[in-house]
């Protein structure tokens, strides 16, 4: 853990008056940073929403995970290797940036293993087809840049300087899957038809992203008040919608949503299967038991690692025994 000179006790007590000085600190867009006071609510849902982003990283290295030694080419490849191994970078910062709330990196990742965490309904959905790589780049790193570029600015110091770094890589990430998309629609009748058939599997999925409507969503009038969340789940989902439906157009792309139409300079869509969030969020989507089964043999795999960086570390400290 690295968080062991950070004062995490919630100084001192959750007052009016500390809530008051608190908020005035937001309204003038001051930085929060670890060891200032900060309300409990404040402290538990950022280790909520960050926790659950880390853990949405490494699960989300899995689907792409799949198509590694499958890749069609030398280039591909190596592209693919890089992004996968970009998200379990993301997934350390993020996790990084929680301890510093006063939580363990071990806490959370056994809430995840035991399957006490959320993590992004998205990553339990398979991949099929090459064709997929080029989707979950092109829509799922897109939609994920639109929510994220705004945490840039998120009141937390150290969340917002982690997703930074982050959304330069996403962004490189969304590039090369566009990439991969416009090469497939540019290539055989073929190649072509798995383009559409991977925007058609991965369209509505990435709309649930963005998370319940605003007003079925908990957590967004704390978090828009706190600064931690600048736009709400909805209006992320209308300028993702916006900004991609023309990129999918200039494919020569369908999307599969017979009531899309343009109005005013916004894009309309259908409605979007609720019913459908709920099941993959309680546990019963295509891939959560498979996921998780990945995750916890890949943890348990590198207990070894784990095992011998702590003698490591103790060796390098006389007088301090391996945990
Ligand atoms: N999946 O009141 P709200 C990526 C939960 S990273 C699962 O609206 P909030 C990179 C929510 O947690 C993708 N659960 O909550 C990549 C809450 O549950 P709780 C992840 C969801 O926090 C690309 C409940 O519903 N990105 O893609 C989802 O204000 C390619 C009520 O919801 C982030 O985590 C969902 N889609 O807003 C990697 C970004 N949506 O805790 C590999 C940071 C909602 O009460 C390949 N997070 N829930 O039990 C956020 O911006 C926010 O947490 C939201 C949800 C917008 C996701």
């Amino acid at each position: 853990m690295y968080s062991q000179a950070l004062n995490t006790a919630s100084t001192p007590a959750d007052t009016s008056e500390v809530a008051t000085r608190f908020q005035i600190r937001i309204d003038a867009e001051e930085r929060i940073e670890p060891n200032d006071a900060m309300p409990d609510a404040y402290r538990r849902t950022l280790i909520r929403q960050i926790s659950q982003h880390a853990h949405s990283e490494l699960i989300g290295m899995l689907p792409e995970g799949n198509w590694i030694t499958r890749a069609p080419s030398l280039r591909r490849k190596a592209a693919l290797l890089a992004k996968v191994q970009d998200e379990g970078g993301h997934g350390l910062y993020l996790y990084a940036a929680a301890e510093t709330l006063g939580v363990s990196r071990e806490e959370l990742v056994d809430q995840l293993l035991t399957g006490r965490a959320k993590y992004s309904t998205i990553f339990n959905y398979p991949t099929l087809t090459w064709a997929d790589i080029g989707a979950i780049g092109w829509l799922v790193d897109g939609a994920a840049i639109m929510n994220q570029i705004p945490l840039c600015r998120c009141s937390y110091g150290p969340y917002a300087r982690a997703m930074i770094r982050i959304c330069k890589e996403e962004s490189f990430h969304q590039r090369q899957g566009y990439e991969i998309m416009l090469t497939l629609c540019r290539g055989t009748d073929e190649q072509k038809a798995m383009a559409q058939d991977a925007l058609n599997r991965w369209w509505w999925p990435c709309l649930m992203m963005f998370g319940p409507p605003d007003r079925q969503s908990p957590h967004t009038d704390s978090s828009t008040r706190w600064k931690i969340k600048r736009f709400t789940n909805d209006a992320l989902r209308q300028k993702f919608v916006d900004a991609t439906v023309p990129q999918g157009l200039h494919l020569g792309l369908r999307f599969p949503d017979p009531e899309l139409r343009c109005e005013d300079g916004h894009w309309v869509f259908g409605t979007i299967d609720w019913d459908e969030f709920r099941r993959v969020l309680a546990g019963d989507g295509p891939c959560n038991r498979e996921r998780l089964a990945a995750r916890r043999k890949a943890h348990d795999d590198g207990a070894w690692v784990r095992e011998a960086a702590q003698v490591w570390a103790a060796k390098q400290t006389p007088g301090r025994k391996a945990a």
